[in-house]
């Protein structure tokens, strides 16, 4: 059994993934159902980057999360939905159920021509069509690519774009808190630009009214109508494409990062289990979207491949009220909780009067993902929502990794807020100095790297392998590159104190700063801007721009909009600037690269000691930055 249950098992079960990963990971394999087993367990190398996972093993992931359970646990529940509005009626499936919609809707796509390799982009609110629509791709051996449905019809286009896409599954209207959102508009629009798409089937949920491009528009009800409950399951090589799933780096354009089947399978299954130590019969309820990557890992496939009980949720955390989690915990009797930190300071900052009223005794364990937590956060999680029994669980993990690397496994690993702690067994993070040279002991700090792969790694970026390598592969030689600076404690437990590159995260989502940037200097008065992150109470980050402006006589507050509706329409509200400052210049060195340490240090306030400034173009731009602070 790959389950660890005391601490001693971890440390036993560590020390064989680093003496033996490739025994280690086989064993932990050999718990699948495979057509036939792999030929060799690894093949490796960080500089082309080349990572194989069970070799030559076939089989289909919908099998290990479906068809494997049907048997004995047919009838066990796989998902609770609830929508939106809380008086909507609940809906339940059960795997058998699950499994026949699954089925159907492969059908459906079948007969819409996709077929086994072919990219399917899914932009859907938090419906169980969305899992289902996953699933279904995954049936046929088509590449899903989820987007999440906040971004505008400019991202989408270029994630549709990227991968060409051929076919696309939306909605016609997504309900978020008290809005109702018309995404298949979104829709419409991107695919104005996106000649790869061919068919779009569109799921009726808000009954808001949508224009059905003959030949090209199909209804979901409609198509499944007729749809055949019996699928086969298409035969697939464990390194065959499983999902692309897009997200921002440092520079403008987001990557696709690409998972594959066989790895991706066997970790997320495995961390799922381990971290939160799920047992049957329990509710487990992870609060992403499936737009990210913690809803692929953790909503659909890991408790899916465990044959797990999860809680879907269609809203948001602040409607009806803030109340709404505890509600929700307190009346589906939610065992596990895995959250954000963003919406743990939301939900803290809306006051105890939402909280109390709720008994939360069903919960045992407590998660949070996405962005450091600060300790004021992780101990009101804890004395408020735990009520000091439930361990919280601080996973660190990237959309790159697949699953959760460094956790504690809860109630067995002993936590320190702030930490995420221990690596999972198979995974051996290091830290390294600025020349990329091992910083050994305790009690130290660096740029967090990992030496050797695990299952889920990411195994190119969509298209342009070139791009992977550079990203991750490239910044020290052997090693994979996480992004993140970490502190290793005296007890040798992780810290997380975040990105060391040009990516901020606001409420949990990665943004690239160059990503803001271009979308701002599309608006025609904006000569250059820079685009820093700074700290925010609920967010985590906050966006902060300095734009250099043409028109020296616009009306500061209505070019503010104007940038803010730039935004809006490329990228989409998540990366919507909290401050804009008009500046004249930005603090350029003579090599013309703008010393982003000044604009990070002005926009976090601190307006003291600006450093070292003798190497600037034009030193006094940094008196006027300083002055002009919103
Ligand atoms: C799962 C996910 C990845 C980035 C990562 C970190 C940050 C995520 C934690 C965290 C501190 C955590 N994927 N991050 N989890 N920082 N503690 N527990 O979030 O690709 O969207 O983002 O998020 O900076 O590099 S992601």
């Amino acid at each position: 059994m790959s389950r660890i249950t005391t601490i001693e098992q971890y440390h036993e079960q560590y020390k064989k993934s680093v003496d033996h990963p490739e025994a280690f990971w086989a064993e932990i394999a050999d718990e699948f159902t495979w057509k036939k087993k792999w030929d060799k367990v690894l093949d490796w190398n960080f500089s082309a980057p080349e990572v194989s996972w069970f070799i030559n093993g076939k089989f289909n992931i919908t099998e290990n999360c479906l068809d494997r359970h049907l048997e004995k646990d047919g009838d066990k529940l796989a998902y609770t939905w609830e929508a939106n509005d809380p008086k909507e009626p609940n809906i339940q499936y059960t795997y058998k159920e699950l499994h026949a919609e699954v089925c159907r809707f492969a059908n459906v796509l079948k007969k819409h021509g996709a077929v086994k390799a072919d990219r399917i982009c899914i932009y859907m609110p938090m419906i169980p069509q969305a899992v289902i629509a996953m699933l279904a791709c995954a049936r046929i051996g088509a590449v899903h690519s989820v987007v999440f449905a906040g971004f505008s019809a400019a991202s989408l286009a270029g994630r549709i774009q990227d991968s060409d896409c051929k076919l696309v599954i939306t909605s016609d209207g997504a309900y978020r808190g008290v809005k109702d959102i018309p995404i298949k508009e979104v829709v419409d629009e991107a695919l104005e630009t996106c000649a790869s798409v061919t068919k779009v089937i569109v799921y009726q949920r808000t009954g808001t009214v949508v224009k059905m491009n003959a030949g090209r528009d199909y209804a979901w009800d409609e198509e499944m109508k007729n749809a055949s409950s019996v699928c086969p399951a298409e035969e697939m090589d464990s390194e065959d494409l499983l999902f692309i799933l897009y997200t921002s780096g440092s520079t403008g354009k987001p990557k696709g990062v690409v998972h594959t089947c066989g790895g991706y399978m066997v970790f997320t299954k495995y961390s799922f289990e381990n971290v939160f130590q799920y047992n049957p019969g329990e509710l487990f309820w992870c609060t992403a979207d499936v737009g990210w990557v913690t809803g692929h890992s953790y909503i659909v496939y890991g408790p899916l491949l465990a044959g797990a009980s999860s809680l879907l949720f269609e809203g948001i955390p602040t409607w009806p009220d803030p109340g709404r989690f505890w509600a929700m915990v307190d009346k589906h009797q939610v065992n596990i909780l895995y959250t954000a930190p963003t919406a743990i300071r939301a939900l803290q900052a809306s006051g105890l009067e939402y909280v109390t009223p709720y008994k939360l005794n069903s919960l045992r364990v407590l998660g949070s993902v996405g962005e450091p937590i600060n300790e004021e956060a992780w101990a009101w999680y804890d004395t408020h929502i735990g009520k000091a029994r439930c361990p919280i669980v601080d996973t660190w993990w990237q959309t790159e990794t697949g699953g959760i690397l460094i956790s504690p496994l809860a109630a067995i690993t002993k936590t320190k807020p702030g930490f995420a702690t221990l690596p999972l067994p198979g995974i051996q993070p290091l830290l390294v100095d600025e020349k990329g040279t091992e910083i050994l002991g305790n009690g130290v700090e660096g740029n967090l790297c990992i030496r050797f792969p695990w299952p889920s790694i990411i195994r190119t970026t969509y298209g342009d392998h070139e791009r992977c390598r550079q990203a991750y592969f490239a910044t020290y030689k052997n090693l994979y590159f996480t992004g993140d600076g970490c502190r290793r404690d005296a007890d040798g437990y992780y810290r997380i104190t975040g990105r060391v590159d040009d990516v901020i995260n606001v409420s949990g989502h990665r943004i690239g700063t160059a990503e803001v940037e271009n979308a701002i200097n599309m608006h025609a008065d904006v000569v250059e801007s820079a685009v820093v992150g700074y700290p925010h109470d609920i967010k985590g980050q906050g966006i902060y721009a300095y734009v250099i402006c043409t028109n020296s006589e616009k009306n500061p507050d209505s070019l503010r909009k104007e940038i803010i509706a730039e935004v809006m329409k490329l990228i989409g509200p998540i990366a919507k600037p909290d401050k804009i400052q008009v500046v004249t210049g930005l603090p350029k060195t003579r090599s013309g690269k703008i010393m982003r340490r000044i604009l990070r240090k002005v926009a976090e306030g601190d307006l003291s000691n600006m450093g070292d400034i003798s190497t600037l173009l034009d030193p006094a731009v940094v008196e006027e930055i300083k002055k002009g602070k919103i």
